[in-house]
């Protein structure tokens, strides 16, 4: 059986890292696209290179021809512009729209059956935008967003109470900005709910919400330490995971930006919601009850994406 094909659209710092890691694990044969000139190549060449120390069979290659990317299984997509220290991540919605244009036509002429995973920001319209552009079916498009803030969220967590991070669980849901909703309920260690453990004493309220503000600001606080660039090496891991479960069919409990059609009270957009990932694509959004405050919260990120939603139909007529 052929190994499956990779297509990494952006070969920046995430698209590097998506590239040795897709590697590394064996997932399958990478093809690293950019525009940049020699970028895809250098970066395939020197990955390849470490094939012989680490022991990996897989074929790194590099383009700037969306022709190469034929018959992708996973596209994952960090094409675009990044933030630098005092931009928010909506800063970058009107030149990375017209990223996503060309690699929506990109992917809808070379890799139609693709599993596609965007990165991209602002996250959530660009996913949208992007599954626009392409017209590949809205269960085959999603957004990675989820993972990474809950496993940033699960990392602080396993600090505060000195606990392996594997044994945490933990979900942030709605638009990846400075609106999402850590829902502490749905978060546990060893299956014991966050609240449980300030009953327990094992916390306090004023830690676990200092905690939840800085998972809300942990993309901007790398930002501000690099100074030149986002975070990368979660991201791609995050995003790998999420590859991962749809090539092997793991049917894996992720939390990732997906088409909502009908369940959490949505119609028709793209949010940070929690799905089951498997052959199928995105193959379950699933329908979590929220309490007052975890809706209210919910509410206002869904607000906020929808205004990044209205804002890209305001640059793309094309869009509407
Ligand atoms: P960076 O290292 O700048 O790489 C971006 C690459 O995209 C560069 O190599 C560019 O040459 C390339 N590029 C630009 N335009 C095009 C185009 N039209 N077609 C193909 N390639 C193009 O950035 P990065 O890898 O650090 O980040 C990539 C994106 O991910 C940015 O938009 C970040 O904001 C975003 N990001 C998202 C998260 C999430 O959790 C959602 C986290 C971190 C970064």
């Amino acid at each position: 059986m052929a190994r499956p094909k990779i297509a990494l659209i952006g070969a920046g710092n995430i698209g590097g890292t998506l590239a040795h890691l897709a590697a590394v694990k064996e997932l399958g044969d990478v093809i690293l696209f950019d525009i940049a000139d020699g970028l895809p190549q250098g970066k395939a060449l020197d990955i390849a290179e470490s094939g012989p120390s680490e022991g990996f069979d897989a074929k790194m290659s590099g383009t700037s021809d969306y022709a190469d990317i034929a018959g992708a299984d996973v596209c994952i997509v960090t094409a675009g512009v990044a933030r630098k220290p005092g931009m928010s991540r909506d800063d970058l919605l009107g030149i990375n729209l017209k990223v996503m244009k060309s690699v929506g036509a990109g992917i809808a002429e070379h890799a139609p059956n693709a599993f596609v995973i965007c990165i991209t920001n602002p996250l959530d319209a660009m996913v949208w935008a992007l599954r626009e552009f392409s017209g590949l079916p809205h269960h085959m498009v999603c957004g990675m967003a989820g993972v990474l803030d809950s496993a940033r969220f699960r990392h602080f967590l396993a600090e505060e109470f000195g606990v392996s991070m594997r044994d945490v669980t933990a979900f942030v849901l709605g638009g990846h900005g400075d609106t999402m909703v850590p829902l502490a309920r749905y978060s546990t260690v060893g299956g014991i709910p966050l609240p449980d453990l300030i009953d327990m004493g094992w916390t306090t309220q004023d830690k676990l919400d200092a905690i939840i503000q800085r998972t809300r600001d942990g993309g901007a606080e790398i930002v501000g330490l690099l100074k030149t660039g986002s975070a990368y090496y979660a991201p791609a891991t995050s995003a790998i995971e999420m590859a991962e479960a749809f090539l092997k069919d793991q049917k894996r409990v992720l939390p990732c930006a997906a088409y909502v059609d009908g369940a959490l009270g949505l119609n028709g957009m793209y949010v940070g919601v929690p799905t089951v990932i498997g052959a199928g694509g995105v193959e379950r959004v699933i329908d979590i009850k929220m309490n007052r405050d975890e809706q209210a919260m919910f509410d206002s990120s869904v607000g906020a994406v929808k205004g990044l939603v209205d804002a890209c139909k305001g640059i793309d007529p094309s869009l509407t």
